[in-house]
């Protein structure tokens, strides 16, 4: 079984208020079906998720009433994302069922608790992509919090131990510096440890989810389990030569134990 994450950079503009890239999502769900492969499938929320939970700071947990319209807003909108989600998966051939993390986990002070995996793994039994998104949750002791794609990844990683974990990204892999903004910025190709200790320490890329150190923290649990890629999505061919176990340019993720 092989793990992808679809990234919310992927998928939607971040930067405009619910805008799907409808092609892109088009375009992977076809590469997986091609691939042939027996997939569990996250998506990061993007514009959908990460433009009002930051506004209202779902990720702090609840502190004042103007957040539940606003968390419940969230999860109107993140399902509305997992809908367009699911209907590529089943035009390009791809059967799956979606399974929201408001209905089946509980996060603990921010960090995940409680998840069904059987469920996942019942729905791969019948031949089914078990599809599972970032999303708000119930916390025990916040209240509700976020519950992000990445978190969702390192315990599917855990529990499944995938041949491959794949990150589908808006760029080439994990950089030095951000790519968007800084034209000195390398791919780096194998990231460990090492690397994540060596790297400048800004708040790079952050959103309510966290910054790419955060997500190279979870890619580095998860490459405990499992190889682990990050790759970039929005070029086409890459995640099929991906999920076919072909080389791809991306970064390589590795545990030192
Ligand atoms: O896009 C965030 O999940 P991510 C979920 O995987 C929300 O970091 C609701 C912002």
């Amino acid at each position: 079984m092989i793990l992808i994450k679809l990234g919310g950079s992927v998928i939607t503009d971040k930067t405009k208020y619910k805008t799907l890239r409808t092609e892109v999502l088009g375009r992977l769900a076809s590469e997986i079906k091609a691939s042939g492969q027996k997939v569990i499938l996250v998506h990061g929320a993007g514009s959908y998720g990460h433009i009002i939970a930051a506004e209202n700071e779902l990720q702090k947990g609840f502190f004042k009433e103007s957040q539940v319209p606003a968390a419940s807003q969230v999860m109107e909108d993140v399902r509305v994302l997992n809908l367009e989600v699911i209907k590529c998966l089943n035009e390009a051939g791809l059967p799956c069922a979606s399974l929201p993390p408001s209905a089946i986990a509980k996060l603990q002070a921010g960090e995940l608790k409680d998840l069904d995996c059987q469920l996942f793994a019942d729905y791969l039994e019948l031949g089914i992509v078990p599809v599972t998104f970032g999303d708000v949750c119930l916390d025990t002791e916040r209240g509700f919090g976020i519950c992000s794609g990445d978190q969702l990844m390192t315990r599917i990683a855990e529990t499944f131990k995938p041949t491959t974990t794949i990150f589908c990204s808006d760029v080439d892999g994990v950089y030095t510096a951000d790519p968007h903004s800084d034209t000195d910025a390398r791919l780096i190709e194998t990231i460990d440890q090492k690397t994540l200790d060596e790297l400048p320490r800004s708040q790079r890329c952050a959103d309510v989810t966290g910054s790419i150190f955060k997500k190279i923290e979870h890619m580095l649990n998860i490459a405990t389990y499992s190889k682990a890629l990050v790759i970039n999505g929005l070029v086409p061919g890459r995640l099929k030569a991906a999920l076919c176990d072909e080389e791809v340019v991306g970064s390589k993720v590795e545990r030192i134990l």
